[in-house]
């Protein structure tokens, strides 16, 4: 087998390596290194400064549990907007649901919405939906400006280093509240709860001073940092608990369906104190 090994250094003395048979594109945008490789075991995977971002074998963890659980919380589900997720993958789940009418999708750097167009198009097909609507701008600039406009707001966000730090500040979250409906709600990736233990106790603490109701959601998305991620969910009004899952739609997704719907929700103790 001819390949290069390809290693994120995903934590101080941690890293995971994956053999790439081929690097289908690399630029530098305005904004960051951009790369589309395609692995041995993971398929093409998108690598924004050299971090992995999604991969065609994961990504739909990832993608249906930003989105569904909140789709699903709330009864009406007409108008969403995602910050970020330029790859698409967030925006194709969003727009399979029947409730959704109007999808807007917020990325700073139109460089991965091109690469993914061109590279992953199972992700970007979401784009070429008629609810679909991409915007290139900065995102906190533009949930800054939006007032009571939308139901569910998704943050598909970068770790939070450099720009993307922002996207995790109590100042966005506030404005993320502003931007909602009076009973929106929205969803963000939050990280590792093995490697990210003290942000994602800052950002449940921000967000239940801003949110009456904050759940975090557990998926597994074995290319990121210890496997096990989190979710930050906040909601004007709905449980995500109470929803009655006979009524969740059955959209062929492959990681949620209506028992995870219950079961994301369940922490661990050691994630469990995070949040307490
Ligand atoms: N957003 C990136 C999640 C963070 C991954 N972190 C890491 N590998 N160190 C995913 C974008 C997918 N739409």
């Amino acid at each position: 087998m001819i390949g290069v090994w390809f290693s994120e250094l995903q934590q101080p003395g941690l890293a995971i390596s994956c053999l790439v048979k081929e690097v289908l594109h690399h630029e530098k945008s305005e904004y960051q290194d951009i790369k589309v490789v395609d692995t041995e075991r993971f398929g093409r995977m998108l690598l924004l400064d050299d971090v992995i971002q999604t991969t065609v074998k994961d990504e739909f963890v990832y993608h249906e549990m930003i989105s569904m659980v909140a789709l699903n919380t709330h009864p009406n589900p007409e108008n969403v907007l995602v910050i970020g997720g330029g790859d698409g993958g967030t925006i194709r789940e969003i727009v399979k649901h029947p409730k959704v009418k109007k999808a807007t999708l917020v990325e700073i750097d139109e460089g991965v919405v091109k690469a993914s167009k061109k590279y992953l198009p199972e992700l970007a097909c979401g784009f070429d939906d008629p609810k679909a609507e991409v915007i290139i701008d900065d995102g906190i600039k533009f949930v800054k400006e939006s007032t009571a406009q939308f139901d569910v707001i998704l943050i598909d966000s970068t770790d939070p280093v450099g720009a993307a730090e922002g996207l995790f500040s109590a100042n966005f979250y506030k404005s993320v509240h502003n931007a909602l409906k009076e009973d929106g709600i929205f969803a963000a990736q939050t990280e590792s709860p093995f490697f990210n233990r003290d942000l994602i106790k800052r950002i449940n603490k921000d967000v239940r001073e801003i949110f009456p109701v904050c759940r975090l959601i557990l998926a597994n998305v074995p290319t990121y940092p210890g496997g096990l991620w989190t979710f930050t969910m906040g909601s004007k009004k709905y449980l995500p608990e109470e929803v009655d899952i006979e009524n969740i739609p059955d959209l062929n997704t492959r990681y949620y369906s209506k028992e995870i719907h219950k079961s994301c929700l369940v922490l661990p103790p050691f994630v469990k104190e995070l949040v307490e």
